[in-house]
């Protein structure tokens, strides 16, 4: 079963309701998948069969997809376009946009719970997913970013804030990975790489956002609307290219240096996101 079809049958367990159907629309809005594809690859790599990796996959996405819902309420960005379409409380309301994401968040740890991997393993990447997402990775990340007292962010506050708000949720496939293999001393070099991915896509997503037309990008090009302190404000387009193609460079030379570890398909990845026009 691809991913999509088994993302559709999770859904699809639900009970039929309003909360479900605004799940599925934004979960099913067709998203790029760059995060459950970089867990099924850092698997392939450690020689394991993918399907083991399903419900981190899954449960993964999900939470990515929350955080999109909730950071486009009228509370945080108030976008009106998301993967190509209305955002979920412009095409439903935003009552029923909060209990999506809520909805999307819960569920992705029941279905992440059911991994057919032993207990043990199950239970770490499950501590794991929570930390990174959590209060101390993503949404602390979300938090910095909101309440960052706009004109005075340096870059080294950019930074802070995208290691934990982009960085925790592209490093947690692949640090899921090394704990599935039986890997764990491997965790913190996949954390680094992980978070240089991570800036590296923001700072793509910057110049993406004064490059393109929302209509192109598939989402509101709030930050350069919002004069927020980007990559590009602060450093002009050519420098922000320049550091983002450095931050490509070591990911890729760092994936390399894994004993073991098959790194061709990780390496494409990271080449395929760096070429990304949305
Ligand atoms: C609301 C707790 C909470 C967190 C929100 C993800 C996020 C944190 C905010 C979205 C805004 C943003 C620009 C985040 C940086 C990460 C990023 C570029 C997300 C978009 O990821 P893609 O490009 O999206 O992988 P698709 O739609 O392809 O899945």
């Amino acid at each position: 079963m691809n991913f999509e079809q088994l993302l559709k049958e999770k859904i699809e367990a639900l009970p039929q309701s309003r909360v479900r159907d605004a799940m599925e629309y934004s979960l099913m809005a067709g998203g790029k998948r760059i995060r459950p594809s970089l867990l099924y690859a850092a698997v392939r790599g450690y020689g394991l069969e993918e399907n083991i990796a399903d419900e981190f996959a899954c449960a993964i996405e999900m939470i990515h997809t929350y955080s999109l819902i909730h950071d486009d309420l009228p509370a945080m960005d108030n976008d009106d376009l998301r993967r190509g379409r209305p955002t979920c409380h412009r095409q439903f309301d935003e009552a029923t946009a909060i209990l999506a994401g809520d909805g999307l968040l819960t569920y992705a740890f029941e279905v992440a719970a059911s991994s057919p991997c032993s207990p043990d393993k199950t239970t770490a990447a499950l501590r794991l997913l929570a930390e990174m997402a959590g209060a101390g990775g993503m949404v602390l990340g979300q938090c910095l970013d909101i309440f960052e007292e706009s004109g005075t962010t340096s870059w080294q506050d950019v930074e802070t804030i995208q290691k934990y708000k982009t960085g925790c949720l592209l490093s947690v496939p692949l640090m899921i990975a090394a704990i599935l293999a039986g890997r764990p001393q491997d965790m913190d070099a996949w954390h680094r790489i992980g978070n240089q991915i991570g800036l590296a896509f923001q700072i793509q997503d910057d110049i993406l956002d004064v490059r393109l037309t929302p209509e192109e990008f598939g989402k509101s090009t709030s930050d350069s609307d919002n004069d927020k302190v980007t990559s590009v404000s602060l450093f002009g387009i050519e420098t922000a290219e320049r550091m983002m193609n450095g931050l490509y460079d070591e990911a890729i030379s760092s994936v390399s240096s894994f004993g073991e570890f098959k790194a061709d398909e990780i390496i494409q990845m990271i080449s395929d996101i760096r070429c990304r026009t949305k």
